[in-house]
């Protein structure tokens, strides 16, 4: 922990001064205390005597030793251990003591419950051991474990299980050698008592690999699902990217306490039991969709990420961009494609862009960095992802598989750089990528501004495009991207037209690479409805100026579904936007009752997918809504979408009732089909509980009393607690009995208390920070009641009391020392305070002072807060 800030540049790389080919770990393994002894084989890289200097922090050293001999020739200093004298080549045996039952940050080897585990990305391996941990140290590991049985009878590590033996004294051994060299983050080591979940995979070339799912006892009936999409994952990567599994064993773990999602440990993952354990009664047919691509995106990992890995962090989307970009494809092939494209550009919408427009700013590649944990963003992830697809889009599916297939074959086994992948992909397309890199280095969201004309005479149709990227936090000066846009001409009956130039046809995919440019069509023979930004081609704004009639025709006629909700967006957004003027004025809101016809044609339309359908009528959230300007008024925002919600609920309740019962699923399957007239027959539900109090209060209360299954059962919840039904408390409290001793459905039952829509939601959060099932320990728990009440619930968050800053002010106090990593995530809408009105700023910049004071500051903190404060 420090306050003086020390950032590192991308520039700044210089290859490793020495390279270690093999590390055995030998760990003497205990909760309160545990021995590692390391004994690496090291050759230098340089000429000269250039020491070693290891990475480690919180370590007690033991001994160190050269060639079997104690070495003298070493001193420690800021988290370094530097070793001098050395010879060329060595075999170096470091002993070290850790406290695993101490570590409340979760990175190294932690306590969960009772079980011991790691986590090592990005730096997590040096509160393990002395070691060169970077990931451009790629060495071959054996693990020997050695442990108490009874306590952990199962011990873990990355590869395959070499050897194993037992002690008179109880304890038992275990050794592990993983064949594939690695870097430090990916090294894992568990050690617990578990049922486990067997089961056999063949892949394509006719091995067998076994596959090992261990969950906590008792559990075992909630770990089918993760199984059958863990399989699924491995054929799917074998069929679309030619790509097999390499170990003879493939392990999952879940466990309770987890910083993150899940981590792709070669051969051993660690999951978040969030994303692991599903069953009817506990989880939603969210949480299944969720665990499906989860499990798919580690298992991904093992080629882009573990066999070819990261040169250094700031290439981070190297291996995240592209494996979120597989499993988005991977979850679109195995579901509904457009309605998985629509969750990724409403995140992308509702939250990267916020990211950009923070003070937290940065390229998908960054250049540089306070705390790699703070990088673990959405810019990295999502952005970089797509970042991939635009390759996608301009090379197509083959050539951007040779484009993979030369990236894998070319790299295997090597740390590398985004250079070197979207090279793979320019030597394979043979299209020219320069400008396209500029995507790696600039930040920010670029703004299509597209105007048109028609010429009648000519039946020409131009359309002037114009991209300006504003500056960022990070960048003043921005520069023209190469930006793919994917469109579309429509005749305003909706038939359409094809693109063509002088007699020649014209790919649907137009690259704009200049500040400007024009595009002209022939043949046109009436004026069009553009389809534009199709499937958001690029990660941008779309400013056109489209009218309501426009809108409507492509809701109603655009081939491609995501085109279809896109106009509808943009259709409720340019009125939520004309509402919130209107509340500053002081002014009744126009609700537009032409629309309304509209929508209830949408419900109607046996054509559409019930789940699109779903999407379609789904009015923006309140973070989607804060996104379509600069400056954010959170009570304008959410007193307008409560308008929207009882406009819709009062003009369209009988046919919402209709539908809602149309679409009853009696038995509960997670099927596509299945989930799609749920998503249908819930957002009917949630209208409906705007409706006459009475009548709602009793169909909501049905639905929660009948329910079967999760979904059902969160679904009625959630529509008691938005619309403030009679029957929420005793819902609320029905649920809790049922379910509190089961912390993962609890966290259901603490999101919904956080994200209750009233004043004195303040001081609910703040009386069940000692609920029994709560536990500031458990990030899990965290994110569940105070995350969800910072970022779902901000018109309570962001009160001009300033009620809930204060809280924030002594939860981040307390986790800045305890979980800097949960700390740094938490504290995020507080430093984009520039974006509300003086008084809330004020009250954030107080709270961010206040925290800057403090003398035990994280890194992790720190380097959000200065640079929220130099902004
Ligand atoms: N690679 C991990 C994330 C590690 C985060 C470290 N703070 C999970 C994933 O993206 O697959
Ligand atoms: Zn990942």
């Amino acid at each position: 922990m420090t306050n003086q800030p020390q950032i590192k540049y991308r520039q700044d790389y210089r290859p490793p001064s020495h390279l270690i080919s093999d590390i055995h770990l030998d760990f003497n393994l205990n909760e309160k205390k545990t021995r590692v002894t390391a004994t690496s084989q090291i050759q230098r890289q340089t000429s000269e005597d250039t020491p070693l200097i290891l990475n480690g922090e919180n370590l007690i050293l033991i001994s160190v030793s050269v060639n079997d001999q104690i070495w003298p020739h070493y001193s420690q200093k800021d988290d370094h251990l530097i070793i001098e004298q050395l010879p060329k080549a060595f075999s170096l045996t470091i002993v070290n003591e850790i406290h695993p039952d101490k570590n409340t940050a979760l990175e190294g080897l932690y306590l969960s419950g009772q079980t011991l585990c790691t986590q090592c990305e990005s730096k997590g391996f040096r509160h393990i051991t002395f070691f060169l941990d970077r990931p451009d140290v790629l060495a071959r590991f054996t693990t020997r474990i050695l442990a108490d049985k009874k306590r952990y009878p199962y011990l873990l590590s990355n590869g395959n299980k070499i050897r194993q033996g037992e002690l008179k004294d109880g304890r038992h051994w275990v050794e592990w050698a993983d064949p594939f060299p690695k870097p430090s983050y990916l090294f894992a080591l568990v050690a617990g008592d578990f049922d486990v979940l067997r089961d056999q995979f063949t892949t394509q070339s006719g091995r067998s690999v076994e596959l090992a799912l261990f969950v906590d006892k008792g559990h075992l009936d909630r770990a089918d699902w993760a199984m059958s999409a863990l399989k699924k994952a491995m054929k799917w990567d074998e069929n679309r990217f030619g790509l097999e599994y390499d170990l003879d064993i493939y392990m999952i773990v879940a466990v309770d306490f987890f910083n993150m999602g899940a981590m792709e440990n070669k051969g051993l993952n660690v999951f978040n039991s969030k994303y692991v354990l599903a069953k009817t009664e506990t989880a939603t047919d969210k949480d299944y969709l969720h665990i499906e691509a989860v499990i798919a995106h580690e298992y991904f990992h093992n080629w882009t990420g573990n066999r070819v890995t990261c040169r250094d962090w700031f290439q981070l989307s190297l291996k995240e961009g592209l494996t979120v970009f597989r499993d988005q494809e991977f979850s679109s092939d195995s579901g509904c494609r457009a309605v998985r494209r629509i969750e990724n550009v409403r995140l992308m919408r509702s939250a990267q862009f916020a990211e950009d427009a923070s003070p937290m700013a940065h390229p998908i590649r960054p250049d540089k960095v306070m705390e790699m944990n703070n990088f673990y963003t959405l810019t990295v992830y999502e952005k970089g992802a797509e970042v991939i697809r635009m390759l996608h889009t301009l090379l197509g599916e083959s050539v951007f598989q040779a484009g993979m297939k030369r990236y894998i074959s070319r790299h295997d086994g090597c740390a590398v750089t985004c250079d070197d992948f979207v090279q793979a992909m320019e030597d394979a397309s043979g299209l020219d990528l320069t400008l396209f890199r500029r995507w790696y280095s600039q930040s920010g969201t670029p703004e299509l501004i597209i105007r048109d004309h028609y010429d009648a005479q000519k039946q020409q149709y131009h359309l002037q495009v114009s991209q300006i990227t504003p500056p960022t936090a990070d960048q003043e000066k921005k520069y023209p991207l190469h930006i793919p846009l994917d469109i579309e001409l429509y005749t305003k009956k909706g038939e359409v037209i094809p693109l063509q130039n002088q007699g020649q046809p014209i790919d649907s995919v137009l690259n704009v690479i200049k500040a400007e440019q024009t595009f002209i069509f022939d043949s046109v023979s009436s004026e069009p409805v553009p389809s534009l930004l199709r499937e958001f081609s690029a990660p941008v704004k779309l400013d056109y100026p489209y009218t309501d009639q426009q809108l409507i025709c492509l809701m109603q006629n655009a081939r491609n579904d995501f085109s279809r909700w896109d106009a509808s967006q943009r259709l409720l957004n340019s009125y939520i936007k004309k509402n919130i003027a209107e509340f500053h004025e002081n002014e009744p809101l126009t609700l537009p009752l032409h629309l309304i016809e509209v929508f209830r044609h949408v419900l109607l339309n046996d054509n559409l997918s019930p789940a699109l359908i779903a999407e379609i009528l789904t009015i923006p959230s309140e973070n989607e809504i804060a996104e379509l300007s600069c400056f954010i008024d959170p009570d304008a925002i959410h007193f307008v979408r409560q308008k929207w919600l009882r406009f819709f609920s009062a003009s369209l309740s009988e046919t919402l009732w209709d539908q809602y019962q149309k679409h009853q699923t009696p038995i509960y399957r997670v099927t596509h089909t299945d989930t799609a007239k749920r998503a249908l027959k819930n957002i009917c539900l949630q209208y409906l509980a705007f409706g006459r109090t009475d009548i709602a209060d009793q169909r909501v209360k049905t639905q929660y009393q009948t329910s079967s299954n999760m979904t059902d059962t969160f679904a009625a919840l959630t529509a008691a607690v938005a619309a403030q039904l009679p029957c929420r408390d005793f819902l609320l409290s029905d649920f809790e009995s049922r379910w509190h001793s089961d912390p993962l459905v609890m966290d259901k039952w603490f999101f919904l208390q956080a994200t209750r829509p009233e004043k004195e939601v303040v001081d609910k959060v703040r009386a069940l920070l000692t609920h029994p099932s709560f536990s500031l320990m458990n990030p899990n728990r965290v994110r569940a009641l105070l995350g969800a009440f910072a970022s779902s619930n901000p018109v309570v968050f962001h009160a001009k009391d300033g009620a809930g800053y204060t809280l924030f002010l002594e939860i981040l106090t307390t986790l800045n020392t305890q979980n800097p990593q949960v700390a740094a995530r938490l504290i995020e809408p507080l430093i984009r305070f520039k974006r509300y009105d003086s008084v809330r700023q004020k009250w954030m910049k107080q709270v961010l002072e206040k925290l800057k004071a403090l003398n035990n500051l994280s890194k992790d903190l720190n380097e959000k807060i200065l640079k929220a404060l130099e902004d």
